[in-house]
């Protein structure tokens, strides 16, 4: 047996600095609620986090305008009855720094951070098979050993600033969304550039440009945006949710993206064009991603969808006065919804003012950043003063896959993600023993209300090890015939949809050379729910369990 003060054979030492049940990677919603649920097993678990403090997404994106997509009363933690009575949301869609003083709270409230330990980056996390344990080294040349490794790292955590030429040269302020400084940033009088239109972009625009001397937005694809017609919270809503919040959740958690709202059930083909007209104009006044919900075949039909895509298309052109820049902002690339639908404060609207200028990178694309600014391939030059990156990230693999993880027999988790990420029900990888990922490729995560994703896999994790205890095993791994199944079934229902029609970061499509694979499960968060329940309730099939002698063995 290999003695836990000394490293795995080729692995760089370090001091040991404990041994744990569980190691999780992240202070994120995941992390924290991981934590809380271990220590209520008994278990020895400790956080590693990268940042200063908690909140994961919502302790890096603090750039101007950062806001939830989902409604405050659904995006929260369910599992404590008093956090939930107790907690008040001033907004319909919570702001970041709110979002992040909840984070905050939670932690304080269960007393979380003495068993975390933060501006520490995992670096490696290897497993030996002779302990059945995992040596996970951090920046800071630390060495835990831990049973379990939990990567709790988020979906959108790797920021990825594009690669053009002469960024170093440039000599004013450059910025990426979601690596926001922590001092506040003020634009004032400034010419600034804002690089991308995704949600982030359309979330900062409205609010730097009412700041800005002058802002260039380089836009290279359109997308669509939805007003969110945010307001502070209405107490009657609130009243509503909190008299019976149990109940109400419950029934999100069976929703497609665990979101409650009102799906409407028609197609979109069944109904007259007044009738779709209606319905449209009143998602619209309503606000929201509960667009999407607007008929039920709006993710599957081109012909459905794009009559969704046509309205929206045509309330740019009401907002938008120049003609010119409207159709610029027209997206016809893709089907609505199927690159993840943004929700805006007016961003339409922005273009209209004075100060404001919507520049097409698509026709020319940005060549060069030089000393003094941007300048194009058909040779215009744009002078600003900051730039700021709202070029989104390596998305659900990116922060996995920074950490080096190897396997049974030295095996790296890189190496068999190559050609696009493999995860039994996205939960587990076969031949990482032990290796969690929560909301990883392959489960509902990013098309879902990231809440209940993540309270679920928390909760199946949990339960999963309590199961394994009563039963004498530390190991569990699924098999390579478990895992390929449901890799393949994850295929085949995306491909059942739109989704693949769009180059989006769901398709890896953001990233030069990463491989195109749809990586969220798009069966719905019921559906999957449902699927997981029935595999605990059936012993866990799809999975071996062992103690770590025959670990060991298994694996010869
Ligand atoms: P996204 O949605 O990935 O958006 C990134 C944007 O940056 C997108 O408009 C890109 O255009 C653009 N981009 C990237 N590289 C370039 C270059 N080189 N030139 C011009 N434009 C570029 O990231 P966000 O941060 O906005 O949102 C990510 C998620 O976070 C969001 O969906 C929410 O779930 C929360 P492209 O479309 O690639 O042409």
């Amino acid at each position: 047996m290999q003695n836990l003060t000394s490293p795995p054979p080729g692995q760089a030492a370090g001091k040991l600095i404990e041994v744990l049940d569980a190691a999780i990677v992240g202070a994120g919603f995941a992390g924290l609620y991981m934590l809380h649920r271990l220590r209520g097993l008994g278990m020895t678990a400790r956080i590693f986090e990268a940042a200063a403090g908690v909140g994961g997404t919502w302790w890096w994106n603090r750039y101007p305008g950062a806001r939830c997509d989902v409604e405050s009363m659904q995006y929260s933690f369910s599992f404590d009855e008093k956090l939930q009575q107790e907690w008040h949301w001033s907004e319909r869609f919570a702001a970041q720094p709110e979002i992040l003083r909840y984070a905050e709270h939670v932690a304080d409230r269960f007393g979380l951070r003495r068993d975390i330990r933060f501006n520490t980056r995992v670096t490696a996390a290897h497993f030996d098979e002779a302990v059945g344990r995992w040596t996970i080294l951090t920046d800071r040349g630390d060495r835990v050993s831990a049973r379990y490794c939990i990567m709790a790292t988020g979906c959108l955590s790797s920021a990825r600033v594009p690669d053009i030429p002469g960024i170093e040269s440039f000599r004013g302020r450059t910025y990426h969304t979601g690596r926001w400084p922590h001092e506040e940033v003020d634009f004032t009088g400034q010419r600034v550039a804002v690089i991308g239109t995704g949600s982030s972009a359309i979330q900062a625009v409205p609010v730097i440009a009412e700041q800005a001397a002058q802002l260039f937005v380089f836009q290279r694809t359109p997308n669509f945006s939805i007003p969110s017609r945010n307001k502070p919270m209405d107490e009657e809503y609130e009243r509503w949710w909190k008299s019976d919040y149990a109940a109400h959740r419950r029934k999100a958690r069976m929703m497609r993206t665990g979101i409650l709202y009102h799906i409407d059930e028609r197609s979109a083909l069944d109904v007259s064009p007044e009738e779709r007209r209606r319905v449209y104009e009143e998602r619209w006044a309503a606000g929201g991603t509960a667009f999407m919900g607007a008929f039920v075949d709006l993710l599957r039909n081109q012909a459905a969808n794009d009559t969704a895509a046509e309205f929206v298309r045509g309330k740019i052109a009401e907002i938008v006065k120049d003609p010119t820049t409207a159709a610029l902002l027209q997206p016809r690339d893709h089907p609505i919804g199927t690159k993840r639908i943004c929700v805006d404060t007016h961003y339409y609207e922005t273009f209209n003012r004075e100060n404001v200028r919507l520049v097409d990178v698509r026709s020319a694309p940005i060549e060069a950043i030089t000393r003094t600014g941007l300048r194009l391939r058909n040779g215009a030059e744009y002078a600003v003063d900051s730039i700021v990156f709202a070029t989104g990230f390596d998305a659900m693999t990116g922060a996995v896959l920074a950490v080096d993880i190897r396997g049974r027999s030295g095996a790296s988790l890189r190496e068999k993600w190559a050609a696009g990420p493999r995860a039994h029900l996205g939960l587990m990888v076969a031949g990482f023993p032990n290796l969690f990922l929560i909301t990883g490729p392959g489960s509902p995560s990013v098309l879902s209300n990231m809440m209940v994703s993540i309270e679920q896999h928390v909760d199946w994790l949990s339960d999963c090890l309590v199961h394994m205890r009563a039963r004498g095993a530390t190991c569990i791994e699924p098999t390579q015939e478990a895992e390929d199944a449901w890799v393949a079934h994850v295929a085949e229902v995306g491909n059942r949809t739109l989704y693949p029609k769009a180059n989006s970061w769901y398709m890896g499509a953001n990233i030069p050379g990463k491989p195109r694979v749809f990586m969220p499960y798009v069966g719905g968060v019921g559906t999957y729910r449902e699927e997981c329940a029935a595999i605990a309730a059936q012993g866990y099939p799809g999975f071996r369990m062992s103690a770590p002698q025959d670990a060991a063995a298994a694996a010869q």
